[in-house]
């Protein structure tokens, strides 16, 4: 994805060289969410729940505006539930922060896959609602698009905030089927 994204951003810069200044970062009419900033077309990023033990792998990824996150689900029974940065390993407070419902799974992956769809650049935190061998505070935590030029919220401090947490809490909100989908791709190793 980086190499990807390093030589669309050469191409583009080649292209601003010989162009006046491109109009980038404008909104969409009539579209639902803002505009791409790189022109790119919009891409799936897989993320598993459980592999190498208690963590989403990878667990900090940087998405564009369009794209899906689609979470994969390894035994035993995992879920991703948003979180704020400030109160891990518990939903959103609002009651609108997404929530995949448990997903279980004996071996292989789990038969359904989660997604998201990015709808702006403000970074997602989530975590494994798991309480059973408390996932979340054993580092089952992750971010989508980290404000890295923060030097407070990173991933790290999320998840050094999440050990201290006691337990976690499950959504008490049923929204388990929003992006609940059959898993597109079930015998994919990771
Ligand atoms: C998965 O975990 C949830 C929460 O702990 C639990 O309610 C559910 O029964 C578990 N499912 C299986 C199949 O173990
Ligand atoms: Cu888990």
């Amino acid at each position: 994805m980086f190499a990807k994204t390093a030589s669309i951003v050469t191409l583009l810069a080649a292209v601003a060289s010989a162009m006046p200044a491109a109009n980038a970062g404008t909104a969409t009419t009539g579209g639902k969410l803002a505009s791409r900033t790189n022109g790119d077309p919009a891409i799936t990023h897989t993320v598993v729940a459980g592999l190498g033990g208690l963590h989403f792998d990878p667990d900090n990824v940087v998405a564009e505006i369009g794209d899906v996150i689609e979470w994969h689900f390894l035994p035993a029974n995992h879920s991703v539930a948003q979180s704020s940065f400030g109160a891990p390993c518990k939903p959103l407070n609002t009651g609108n922060g997404f929530f995949s419902g448990f997903q279980p799974t004996p071996s292989g992956q789990a038969p359904d896959v989660f997604q998201i769809t990015i709808e702006d650049t403000n970074p997602i935190w989530y975590y494994c609602a798991q309480t059973k061998g408390d996932h979340c505070q054993a580092g089952m935590a992750g971010v989508i698009n980290q404000n890295f030029n923060s030097a407070t919220n990173t991933l790290a401090a999320y998840k050094a905030a999440a050990a201290l947490t006691g337990t976690s809490e499950i959504p008490a909100w049923v929204n388990p089927l929003e992006g609940v989908i059959a898993n597109p791709n079930p015998l994919g190793g990771f």
